[in-house]
């Protein structure tokens, strides 16, 4: 292990939240809560004013409506936090060559590749400026953390939530690492931890004294072995560029669409089957599953798992698919399917924390499973506006709907650089309100405002005003100027739902 805090770990700060507080200002120091809003939807993540009412990620959105029944509940918006994450990491790239993406707003960086670091003090510098850095770019927050391994910066990170930098210096990680909990440690989750909790080890310090053969004879070889390593502070992993291939996938298209349930389930195992020859043939292994289904209207569905390391064992990948499966209604039938994997590693290097399937059959899938995300196109003849879609109006100009219900929908008229906005309400049929394309965060160069000069000027044509229709909108305050002039593509926004797949909620 190097022995100076030269790999960093970013972690941005409550992202998905974060970023529509930032593209939302009435939302600003409020509760916000992103994630899936159906009947089966959970919370992707909330913004830490709504995590003071106990509410988190994976959590099921019914629950976090009556944990927080103020909080503003909107659907993702995932071709921005795409977006803000490509500054994140073009910031990080101009640090090193050796940044490792884990999630969208989550990498680390070696700080010695190119020289950016080369001991506690430069690290701390680096960092310190790299948090400027991302502020000045995206306006939004992230957290650093500084250590000499890539576990030691990841804990880090977590300890210097919310908008901060925490260092660990070389030399003090076991006694840091020592009286915290075994869950700490990654691919410690919930199962793992009980197993080890009813052997009477629930610190890190615990794990340690334990020694390696009783691990190994508690959890099994890898996994033991991996376990004592992490608890004596070994962390020896390097940090991995981006690979050149980011997914490995098949699919097929059927002639005729398949109806019949028990086919779709086997030929999901089939390209299972063969995605794993593919990444096997590469000398690759991924973290997240993914399941594409083209159904007979050409709705297309992406849904995805993303286990806590990376696997190339045929029977998870089939296991992971046949879980996406589920969730997808096929009853129209089905004219294309494929399975993919993402979040490639190199086995070698990540085999760390995979999980073999027999190890998986002892411990349920809760563990390893981040809540599926479901990105599904919108079937073109239905028109929905949904809580947080960004929409324009020909006289009012941008803003994103707040809320709709009973043919109302009632939009917030408001852009990232103005002032909290006001909120009117109109019919869903509107012809002069469309859904319109998310405006950036932070004004550049390469993102003029959206109504140049016009700012607060006059309204051309005021539409007469619905009363709302029992939302939840409050108009609190005169919005913005709107604007007249630019047209905007007029695509729908992908819709979202989230399920967490983990036995307990999903399985009967
Ligand atoms: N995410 C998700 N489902 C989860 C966890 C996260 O969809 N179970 C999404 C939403 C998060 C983003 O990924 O905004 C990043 O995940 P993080 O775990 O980093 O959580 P946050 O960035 O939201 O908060 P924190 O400040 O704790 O990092
Ligand atoms: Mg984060």
């Amino acid at each position: 292990m190097r022995n100076a805090p030269t790999i960093l770990h970013l972690d941005m700060d409550a992202f998905y939240a974060s970023v529509e507080q930032a593209a939302k200002p009435s939302l600003r120091g409020k509760a916000v809560v992103v994630g899936g809003l159906g009947p089966r939807g959970v919370v992707a993540t909330a913004s830490y004013e709504a995590r003071v009412f106990g509410v988190h990620s994976a959590m099921p959105m019914a629950q976090a409506r009556r944990l927080a029944p103020n909080a503003a509940y909107l659907v993702p918006r995932f071709s921005v936090y795409r977006s803000v994450s490509e500054q994140v990491m073009a910031l990080l790239r101009e640090l090193s060559p050796l940044v490792e993406p884990l999630s969208l707003d989550e990498a680390f960086v070696d700080l010695e590749a190119r020289g950016a670091a080369w001991d506690a003090e430069s690290a701390r510098q680096t960092g310190t400026r790299l948090r400027a850095d991302i502020r000045a770019v995206t306006g939004l927050t992230g957290s650093v953390g500084l250590a000499a391994s890539k576990m030691l910066a990841k804990i880090a990170s977590e300890q210097a939530k919310p908008d901060g930098l925490v260092l660990i210096e070389p030399g003090t990680e076991r006694a840091l690492l020592g009286p915290m909990p075994v869950r700490t440690l990654p691919g410690v989750g919930p199962a793992t931890g009980d197993h080890l909790r009813r052997a009477g080890i629930t610190t890190v310090e615990e794990l340690a004294e334990a020694g390696e053969d009783e691990l190994v004879r508690l959890l099994g070889r890898a996994h033991g072995q991996a376990l004592y390593a992490m608890a004596l502070a070994r962390d020896d992993r390097p940090v991995v560029a981006e690979r050149e291939t980011k997914s490995v996938s098949v699919e097929d298209t059927y002639d005729v669409d398949i109806h019949d349930r028990l086919r779709v389930g086997l030929e999901v195992q089939r390209l299972a089957d063969r995605c794993v020859r593919r990444l096997r043939e590469a000398g690759l292994s991924g973290r997240t599953i993914v399941l594409k289904v083209r159904r007979y209207d050409f709705s297309t569905l992406t849904r995805s798992e993303t286990l806590r390391g990376p696997t190339d064992d045929p029977a998870v990948v089939r296991e992971a698919a046949a879980r996406l499966l589920e969730s997808v209604d096929t009853t129209g039938g089905v004219r294309l399917l494929g399975v993919g994997v993402s979040g490639l590693a190199d086995y070698t290097q990540e085999d760390l924390f995979a999980q073999a399937a027999g190890e998986r059959a002892s411990e349920p899938p809760v563990e390893e499973a981040d809540p599926v995300v479901v990105e599904e196109e919108p079937r073109p003849e239905e028109r929905h506006w949904r809580p947080g879609q960004d929409v324009r109006h020909a006289a009012y100009g941008p803003g994103w709907v707040q809320g709709s219900g009973l043919g109302r929908v009632t939009v917030r008229f408001e852009t990232p650089q103005s002032g909290p906005g006001r909120v009117r309400t109109f019919r869903v049929d509107d012809a002069e309100l469309e859904p319109a394309e998310p405006l950036p965060l932070v004004q550049g160069p390469d993102h003029p405002p959206p109504c140049p000069g016009q700012s607060g000027g006059p309204r051309h044509r005021a539409p007469p005003e619905l009363p709302e229709a029992g939302l939840s909108a409050t108009a609190d305050q005169e919005g913005p100027g709107t604007c007249q002039a630019s047209s905007v593509p007029a695509s729908l926004p992908k819709s979202w739902s989230g399920r967490v797949e983990d036995g307990a909620m999903s399985r009967p």
